[in-house]
């Protein structure tokens, strides 16, 4: 029997476009660096042999030298070989990062424990016998697995037999993980390879940790990169027992640290925000806001004192939080008492002659209503953030 670390989907460098803050951006860039080294905590702790990784290791085909430096350093401080193959991120086309002189000598110099596996074709290793099937190019309407379906079992000895693909398989082609949808290509057809032939399939693309076939499955990504669907479970390894004609033993141990939750608040009186920011205390923690990104939704509407004290909430989890994704759509709903507060401020005149203005135009109705009550929160905020005596 052998024991191997099964893992894909790094994505090394992933940009993380859609977070704001540079700050935040490097921070999730270096969890992905930091969940590699963990993965050896793992491989030493079940005695795993090697470590093979479906696809996917950097995010795209020209990752920057610090991301391959920091690739290679935690790939070396895994301590046991490693065994990639270009996914459909990091594809073997012309001008892939496989052949990239940087890379190269990083990979000779700081990872010589390193193996990109770049042809399809049998690779003997101490314990195992590996069939790879790296992608050449981002989509392919050809099966990656193809070739081994005519593979000749017969010249192999009693080494575990163990394929490694990069796509969606039959099974879960109508919901490819991949962001930007469509047609599904590098599509596996895991009920026509040689089954009795193999031992395990060691599987990429998909972000969760799932079986998808006899011998099949998914390790999912190492570190969380996206607010998971329903039923998802990513940041996880694969650690896998194989025998030469037995059922592999697979379990899944958690790698990720980052938390992508999502939580969504209908406000109705103006003690929601503060309900809110109990609610969140909860969920989130306060010693993990650093390590958590959230996906909040805000709905219904607040008094001008519930708005001020939103506001101070959401600044405090915009920047506490390793992201804040925040849909806000809050109508402004003042109370009689604070009007009729701002209207008859003494020693401010101006103040008080715009709110009245604004107070007629929200009693008028239509849709000046809403803009007015808009301003006369802003109004509020700013007599309240000390910009008048
Ligand atoms: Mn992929």
């Amino acid at each position: 029997m052998i024991t191997f670390i099964h893992t894909a989907d790094w994505q090394l460098g992933k940009p993380f476009s859609r977070v704001a803050d540079e700050e935040k951006r490097t921070a999730l860039r270096s969890e992905r660096i930091a969940a590699v080294r963990r993965i050896g905590d793992i491989a030493r702790a079940a005695n795993a042999g090697f470590v093979v990784v479906a696809g996917d290791l950097f995010d795209s085909t020209q990752p920057t030298k610090s991301t391959i430096s920091a690739a290679c350093d935690a790939i070396a401080s895994l301590g046991v070989p490693v065994y990639v193959i270009p996914g459909n991120h990091d594809h073997a086309g012309p001008g892939s990062v496989w052949e990239q002189p940087f890379f190269v000598s990083e990979r000779r110099d700081r990872a010589p424990n390193l193996h990109i596996l770049l042809e399809a074709k049998p690779v003997e290793s101490d314990a195992s016998i590996l069939l790879p099937c790296p992608l050449h190019r981002r989509q392919s309407m050809e099966d990656p697995t193809a070739w081994i379906r005519d593979l000749d079992a017969a010249t192999f000895d009693d080494r575990p037999r163990i394929v490694i693909a990069h796509g969606s398989t039959v099974s879960f082609a109508q919901e490819s993980d991949e962001e930007d949808g469509g047609r599904q290509p590098n599509l596996i057809e895991l009920a026509k390879l040689p089954l009795a032939a193999i031992d395990y399939v060691a599987l990429g693309d998909w972000h969760g940790f799932v079986q998808a076939g006899d011998k099949a499955w998914y390790s999912g990504s190492h570190e969380i990169d996206r607010f998971p669907k329903t039923g998802q479970t990513p940041g996880h390894v694969a650690v896998v027992r194989a025998s030469r004609g037995a059922p592999p033993a697979v379990e899944a141990h958690a790698t990720g640290r980052t938390r992508w939750l999502t939580h969504a608040e209908t406000f109705a009186t103006d003690t929601g925000p503060e309900s809110l920011k109990e609610t969140l205390n909860h969920l989130v923690g306060n010693t993990d806001r650093s390590l958590t990104l959230l996906k909040l939704s805000l709905g219904g509407s607040l008094g001008l004192a519930g708005h001020a004290t939103l506001e101070q909430i959401v600044q405090s989890w915009a920047a506490g939080l390793l992201d804040l994704q925040l849909d806000r759509d809050v109508a402004v709903a003042p109370s009689r008492e604070e009007i009729e507060a701002l209207t008859q401020r003494a020693g401010d005149p101006l103040i008080s002659s715009v709110a009245r203005e604004l107070r007629e135009q929200i009693d008028r109705g239509g849709a000046d209503a809403a803009l007015a009550g808009t301003a006369i929160a802003l109004l509020h905020e700013f007599v309240h953030a000390g910009g008048t005596r």
